[in-house]
């Protein structure tokens, strides 16, 4: 085998590990609808600490039916409350957030089962690439507590981000 042919088929080798790493990158895990009545809309996704997951979100919802003012999109309204999940962030923002079950109890008195959990919340917006803080399962919702007289939804596109070629 000749050299010129054998870096020839260097380059094919490349290439095509190439194609298939960025096109692994590009296929969506999930595209949900997030709609703004709900506090947290859940994915089904379970992910491992350290994961990147990427999205991208579109649409406008409004965070006060009747309100010219309460419309935004996935960034949220330059504005904070004292009332939101999370506090430092713009209202009405795309947020998600990571559940893990720690175990669940009965109530001995209500017989209500008590759910304990390490929840971790995390800023998402209109585009973001997030390592995950926690493994559990993933939920997404809007900034938010005053859900109910909310209207609209987020479309989210979700990608997870392989790391084996190019990170
Ligand atoms: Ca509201």
């Amino acid at each position: 085998m000749n050299r010129k042919y054998l870096s020839w088929l260097c380059l094919v080798y490349f290439g095509l590990l190439f194609s298939m790493s960025t096109s692994a990158q590009q296929k969506p895990l999930l595209v949900i609808a997030v709609p703004a009545q709900m506090a947290w809309t859940d994915t089904g996704i379970e992910v491992q600490e350290g994961e990147k997951f990427q999205f991208h979100a579109s649409g406008t919802i409004s965070l006060q039916v009747g309100n010219p003012e309460g419309f935004c999109g996935p960034e949220g309204l330059d504005l904070q409350t004292q009332q939101q999940p999370l506090p430092e962030e713009r209202l009405g923002l795309l947020v998600g957030k990571v559940v893990r079950l720690i175990k669940t109890e009965v109530d001995p008195e209500t017989k209500e089962i008590i759910r304990q959990e390490e929840i971790n919340l995390f800023p998402i917006g209109q585009e973001k690439v997030v390592t995950m803080p926690s493994t559990g399962r993933l939920y997404l919702g809007i900034n938010e507590n005053v859900v109910e007289d909310n209207s609209g939804e987020f479309l989210v596109v979700i990608r997870k981000q392989e790391n084996r070629f190019f990170d």
